[in-house]
């Protein structure tokens, strides 16, 4: 007897049926599968094709860009615009916002199409990253400079082993598993693990001395209790800390031997990157926080390639941390 399991799509229907939604957004997540999928085969064939070195120019972040950076966005506005459904886009790789359907669209999309570009050279994981929000279909025309508070749904891809985790507002954080058939099938909720027995901490270890003395301190009285991960790959260690609970941190860098070097405000970006991860571990009964101990979905952001520092993952380890960072 064959055993069939439940399918993502079926999984959303149902879903969307029982909140009375719309099957816009069933579209538009549709699009984001597709375009994850295409984006995976790049990757696996990418050093057979070349596809793996540098594009030979730099991005809006001053960051030399990879060639599958510009495959990965290419093929995510192709996917995005087919679905007809999104009124702008904000990508890491696009310096101006994407403007995809502004009349007819309803959501706004912020993705990091290719997260973890330390890997892509090695064809070592990276992820895709995803945030929705929606557009105020009654009020007054609203900017897409949204707090991850105001997400109906975050979602990354691990890539290139294409597990897909997407969490929806209010409705928890759902991890897929895929078939032979290529298919997203058999739900299964995440929720961070209570029992500390398996927790983990994860960061770059070679940036330690250059965060802040409270911040070192923190790592000094707390190390040893927790086992040490670390892919350099946001979604890869995310993805982890989904499963096993602990936390992951990148921390300001505020004494870096080369003054230059430090970045106050954080490395990583708040609206495609931080909030992303930061709404997935909410609905998976975890946290997420700034430099300042402030929720991370809280913050209201000025401009779509601002940068954050990020301590994620389960709440009494982000609570401790938290309460570190305020005194
Ligand atoms: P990119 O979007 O440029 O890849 O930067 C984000 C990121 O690669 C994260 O995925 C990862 O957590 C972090 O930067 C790794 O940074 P570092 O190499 O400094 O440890």
């Amino acid at each position: 007897m064959i055993r069939f399991e439940q399918t993502f799509m079926d999984f959303l229907l149902q879903h969307q049926e029982r909140h009375n939604r719309t099957y816009h957004f069933l579209i538009l997540v549709d699009g984001l599968i597709n375009a994850a999928k295409h984006i995976q085969q790049y990757y696996l064939t990418g050093a057979l094709k070349g596809n793996l070195g540098f594009a030979g120019n730099t991005n809006v972040q001053g960051e030399d860009v990879m060639r599958m950076d510009q495959i990965a966005q290419e093929v995510t506005i192709h996917y995005l615009k087919a679905s007809g459904r999104v009124i702008h886009a904000i990508s890491e790789e696009s310096e101006q916002i994407i403007p995809i359907n502004p009349e007819g669209g309803r959501y706004f999309v912020y993705f990091d199409p290719l997260d973890g570009s330390s890997n892509v050279a090695h064809g070592l994981p990276v992820g895709f990253l995803f945030g929705i929000a929606k557009r105020n279909l009654t009020g007054p025309e609203d900017s897409h400079l949204r707090a991850g508070r105001e997400f109906i749904a975050a979602g990354m891809f691990v890539i290139p082993t294409g597990t897909f985790t997407l969490a929806l507002k209010d409705a928890g954080t759902w991890r897929f598993h895929i078939d032979e058939t290529m298919n997203y099938v058999k739900p299964v909720q995440m929720v961070l693990p209570e029992d500390a027995k398996s927790w983990e901490l994860s960061f770059n270890e070679s940036n330690r001395y250059t965060f802040s003395e409270k911040i070192q301190a923190w790592i000094a009285q707390n190390e040893r209790k927790y086992v040490f991960r670390y892919l350099g790959a946001l979604a890869g260690d995310f993805h982890r800390i989904l499963s096993n609970g602990g936390m992951f941190m990148y921390p300001a860098i505020v004494n870096h031997p080369n003054p230059k070097k430090n970045r106050p405000q954080g490395k990583l970006r708040l609206m495609y990157e931080a909030a992303v991860v930061a709404f997935m571990c909410k609905e998976a009964g975890g946290e997420a926080i700034d430099e300042a101990g402030i929720p991370i979905l809280d913050v209201q952001p000025k401009d779509h390639h601002q940068r954050t520092a990020l301590y994620v993952g389960s709440r009494p380890m982000v609570e401790d941390v938290a309460r570190i960072l305020k005194s």
